[in-house]
């Protein structure tokens, strides 16, 4: 009976010495399309806690095109990792982004921008985490309506920017679910102006907005939509260019990482009215966890998780950032 009890004790042991040699040995890849964008820091961040509490390898990548894509799944590969989480810069990669991942061997799951096969339709093999792309573009659209109403506007003197990113079917389903309820509460489909970007980022869309403001420059008041919080302050920085007072602006972002709360933190508001706080814990932190959880245990991922997100204005922002534990 002793040698019984020292043997499992032994095997105990052994287990456990075994366990976290492992984890020490598994490498998991974070590749981004735009490591600038404070939205993929805090994902990254919250990505860093996992390894360090798991005690695996985190190996962050910056891939702003396809090229760069394909060179950072062959450097894991090539670095012995066992599998990657990767926003890419063009949901159309999908099918190269898979077969690269399986020539390396590499376990991969896809957050915030769910790949697309070559008809456009999501690719539902791969395990993906997304926000509620509707839903939250649909708190944007209520808040924006709210303060329309609150400010007493008479909506056929309102114009609206739709900055889109029409590529990526996440960011119209994000303007779309913004518009639809301007639209379901009397606002004109005629005063809705598209400003395409040409990347996710401030400038692209100051770019866009500020043809879009030129275009019309009989339209005083304006509200303005887009898939990000970098969209809708390109809009937000277009109306100031073109001397469009802030309180006659209202903008509502998407995302509540640094990029709104600097502006929130501004001495005096702007016409970024509010933004859609979405959590880079869940898709940091819990992705890289589900990833450890795959290679470690064999335990797959969920196929497709959307998060959800909370409506916050420059009084109310840090509130919601401490209620969904992303201080
Ligand atoms: C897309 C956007 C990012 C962020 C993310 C959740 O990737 O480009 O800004 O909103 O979805």
């Amino acid at each position: 009976m002793r040698f019984f009890k020292a043997a499992i004790l032994a095997g105990t042991v052994a287990v456990f010495a075994a366990t976290s040699a492992f984890a020490a040995d598994v490498k998991i890849g974070f590749i981004v399309k735009q490591p600038e964008e404070p939205w993929f820091q805090d994902e990254w961040k919250f990505a860093d806690v996992a390894a360090k509490e798991k005690g695996f390898t985190l190996v962050k990548i910056g891939a702003e095109d396809g090229e760069k894509v394909q060179s950072a799944i062959d450097n894991l590969g090539a670095q012995g990792a066992q599998g990657f989480i990767i926003c890419t810069p063009d949901v159309k990669l999908g099918p190269g982004i898979i077969a690269k991942a399986a020539a390396n061997d590499l376990k991969m799951m896809t957050v915030d921008d769910r790949l697309v096969n070559a008809d456009g339709s999501p690719i539902e093999d791969v395990p993906h985490m997304g926000i509620s792309a509707t839903k939250i573009g649909e708190a944007v659209g209520q808040s924006i309506v709210d303060e329309i109403k609150k400010r007493g506007w008479d909506m056929k003197e309102v114009g609206a920017i739709r900055v889109s990113y029409d590529q990526l079917p996440t960011a119209v389903d994000r303007v779309e679910g913004a518009l639809s309820v301007l639209k379901a509460n009397g606002f004109p489909e005629a005063n809705i102006f598209d400003a395409p970007q040409a990347k996710t980022d401030t400038e692209a869309a100051l770019n866009a907005s500020t043809v879009v403001l030129n275009k019309n420059a009989g339209i005083k008041k304006w509200v303005a939509v887009g898939l990000n919080d970098e969209a809708v302050l390109g809009a937000v920085r277009a109306t100031e260019t073109v001397g469009i007072a802030p309180d006659s602006m209202i903008g509502v972002g998407i995302g509540g990482a640094d990029s709104a709360i600097n502006e929130f933190k501004k001495p005096t508001a702007t016409g970024f009215f509010g933004t859609v706080i979405i959590s880079p814990k869940r898709h940091g932190y819990e992705t890289a966890l589900n990833m450890y959880e795959w290679v470690a245990n064999g335990k797959e991922p969920e196929k497709l998780t959307l998060t959800a997100g909370q409506i916050a204005l420059r009084d109310t922002y840090e509130a919601v950032r401490k209620d969904l534990g992303i201080e």
